[in-house]
């Protein structure tokens, strides 16, 4: 490990001072703080195997060096975020491109270091080497049942390495849909991707669930045969009670009401989890909360009134993920920006007085009902979210120490400038 809990036991001596300053006008209300705080604690979020490299995008990569080049050395690097914040104790992989080669030792390796595995992805978007059938024109909504049953059993087993590995969910996203008008028959693409989750349904051990991903575009640019929320809902609703929606946020259309969406899953229990990421344009895959955090604080609000609704347990009753993937930043600095930005939302939905909101909004009073919201988003909370890590074991300021142990140049030395990781 390239970091050792003395060397985070300094980094917190060297800022306690400044840290219990900030954090001095918390202590008044001491039972609101420490449930936030405590909240905070809990609550963690799956780091995907793919965002630990350079994503690059169609057009270039620009490696930055020191990439993990196995499945192993992913482990290692969410390890190492996880020691920095406390935060980061679940990995999710993507099959095929994190085959365990020794499910066991795989297993080891991650529970010594905090980690458990999270949702398992399967990819039916590219075709592998030796593969005999080819996704080109879809995998579950195929119109020949030779690849539909490829994909299906590349699904099953995908379960099973998540199986193996203690996973507790399987992520479906295809990208199956059509690229021209007249190329596909809506009706019948759907009902073979319904037969075809169906039979991957069927193999899901009894405490499992399936996330049925959607987006609206990419890399079908005429139809998604799960396009939107709608559709995914009714895979979902149709498929059972193990089966669920799951919200990645870069894959809407513009200006998309994604509180109100999530709002509504949650009411019919059809809410599965998230792909945390930001976007300005589509399925930009940036940094959470970099463009739009005012969003993501009103879908904490839904999440947090939602959830409390139902009595859901913040930290485990869903699943909990980033999908990033980046070209210009390193990408554990962009890990750690990503998690903080997610808890600082979470933090502030936690503020919001939710009884006197729904007063506000019996009594009609929209201004009340803004400054309610607006009060929270426009607390700094960040001296909470900084003592919830403390608390946990984890550094105050995760980026600083990052760099202050030169960490991505100690990881260079280990392996590699051009170590590039597998992935997107
Ligand atoms: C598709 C997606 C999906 C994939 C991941 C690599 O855009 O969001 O979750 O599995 O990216
Ligand atoms: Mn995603
Ligand atoms: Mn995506």
């Amino acid at each position: 490990m390239l970091l050792n809990s003395d060397q985070i036991a300094q980094h917190n001596e060297a800022r306690l001072a400044k840290h219990k300053q900030q954090l001095a006008p918390w202590t008044g209300e001491v039972d609101k703080t420490e449930a936030i705080i405590e909240k905070l604690m809990a609550y963690q979020v799956a780091i995907p195997s793919w965002a630990l490299g350079t994503g690059g995008t169609r057009f270039g990569r620009f490696p930055g060096g020191g990439e993990p080049r196995s499945l192993d050395e992913k482990i290692d690097d969410v390890g190492l975020l996880h020691a920095l914040n406390r935060s980061s104790g679940a990995i999710s992989l993507h099959i095929p491109w994190d085959i365990p080669a020794d499910a066991a030792a795989t297993r080891e390796r991650a529970a010594a270091l905090g980690l458990t595995f999270d949702a398992v992805n399967s990819n039916t978007f590219q075709d592998q080497a030796d593969q005999p059938e080819s996704y080109k024109f879809g995998s579950l909504q195929h119109v020949d049942a030779a690849v539909r049953q490829q994909a299906i059993d590349h699904n099953i087993e995908v379960i099973r390495h998540g199986v193996e590995l203690g996973s507790k969910s399987l992520t479906v996203w295809l990208s199956d849909g059509s690229c021209f008008p007249g190329q596909l028959n809506f009706r019948q693409a759907f009902q073979r991707t319904y037969e075809s989750l169906q039979a991957i349904y069927a193999a899901l051990p009894p405490d499992w669930k399936v996330f049925v991903e959607y987006k609206a575009f990419e890399p079908n640019f005429y139809s998604m045969t799960v396009g939107d929320w709608g559709s995914s809902l009714l895979y979902a609703q149709k498929l059972g009670p193990q089966a669920y929606t799951l919200v990645d946020l870069g894959h809407h259309l513009p200006n998309a009401n994604i509180e109100q969406i999530v709002s509504l899953l949650l009411m019919e229990g059809k809410l599965g989890g998230f792909h945390f990421n930001d976007s300005k344009y589509g399925d930009d895959d940036l940094t959470v909360g970099s463009i739009r955090p005012y969003q993501l604080f009103l879908i904490f609000n839904e999440l947090v009134e939602g959830m409390d609704a139902r009595g859901m347990n913040h930290a485990s009753d869903l699943g909990w993920m980033i999908d990033a993937s980046h070209n210009v930043k390193d990408p554990l600095e962009d890990l750690l920006q990503s998690v903080e930005a997610i808890q600082i939302a979470y933090a502030q939905a936690l503020l919001i007085d939710q009884a006197r909101l729904a007063d506000a909004r019996n009594a009609n009073d929209v201004v009340t009902a803004q400054e309610i919201l607006q009060d929270a988003f426009r607390t700094d909370v960040r001296p909470l979210v900084a003592e919830a890590r403390l608390r946990a074991g984890g550094a105050l300021a995760p980026l600083a120490l990052f760099r202050e142990q030169a960490i991505r140049q100690q990881l260079i030395g280990q392996r590699g400038a051009k170590a590039i990781a597998t992935g997107l």
